[in-house]
């Protein structure tokens, strides 16, 4: 039988991506946490992950990184290939808003706007207004692609949860925590539908809560 090891701090939006995976599955794994200020970027972690990102899956000693890869390995691994869908379109919007996350998403509302406002102030410091004002129209616009192109019924690409979700999952919980979100939603009602139904989901409070 794979033993399967996720390394990662389970604070992490992509760290997160895979758990909410593995555990909607009911697949045994071990998590091992790597802090990302600092243990990250130690020679033991480097050299399972070259970029010293998080996660990492251990997987029977081959270290599998970069988490579109990760999910994609585990969804036919240990979930038959339950959260992709059969159809090659509806498969192709899945993995269409998956990189819209990755590529026009992630960096304005995590890298931007959470870091500014959540976590600079948790550390004494001081948000950088004009960043913030700046992640709002690329936000934005990453916002309304996505919404153009999920159903939401209630799930983003229909009735069952696939990838696309566990992607998106993770930024939404930090992002609704800013007083950005609010204004970026106004563009995207369909999405923040989505949201208010799958933020109550059990599997989002064990992982995310
Ligand atoms: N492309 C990577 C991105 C992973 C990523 O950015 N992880 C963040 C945590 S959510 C991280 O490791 N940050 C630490 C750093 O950038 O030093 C993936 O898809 O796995």
């Amino acid at each position: 039988m794979t033993t399967l090891t996720l390394y990662g701090t389970p604070i992490s939006v992509y760290v997160r991506a895979v758990r909410l995976l593995l555990e909607e599955a009911g697949a045994n794994y071990d998590l091992k946490d790597i802090g990302i200020f600092g243990e990250n970027t130690a020679p033991e972690y480097l050299a399972k992950n070259p970029f010293g990102k998080v996660p990492t899956l251990d997987v029977d000693g081959t270290f599998l990184y970069e988490t579109v890869a990760i999910n994609e390995y585990l969804n036919e691994t240990v979930a038959n290939n339950k959260f992709s869908p059969s159809d090659p379109l509806q498969r192709a919007k899945m993995r269409q808003i998956i990189a819209i996350v990755d590529s026009y998403l992630y960096a304005p509302t995590i890298r931007s706007i959470v870091i500014q406002r959540l976590i600079v102030p948790s550390q004494g410091g001081q948000t950088d207004e004009n960043m913030v004002k700046a992640a709002i129209e690329p936000a934005t616009k990453a916002m309304k692609a996505i919404e153009s192109i999920a159903v939401c019924s209630p799930y983003l690409i229909g009735s069952e949860l696939t990838l696309a979700d566990f992607h998106l999952i993770p930024v939404f919980v930090y992002f609704a925590n800013t007083p950005e979100f609010e204004t970026v939603m106004s563009q995207a009602p369909k999405l923040k539908d989505w949201w208010q139904k799958i933020s109550q989901l059990p599997l989002v409070k064990k992982v995310c809560g």
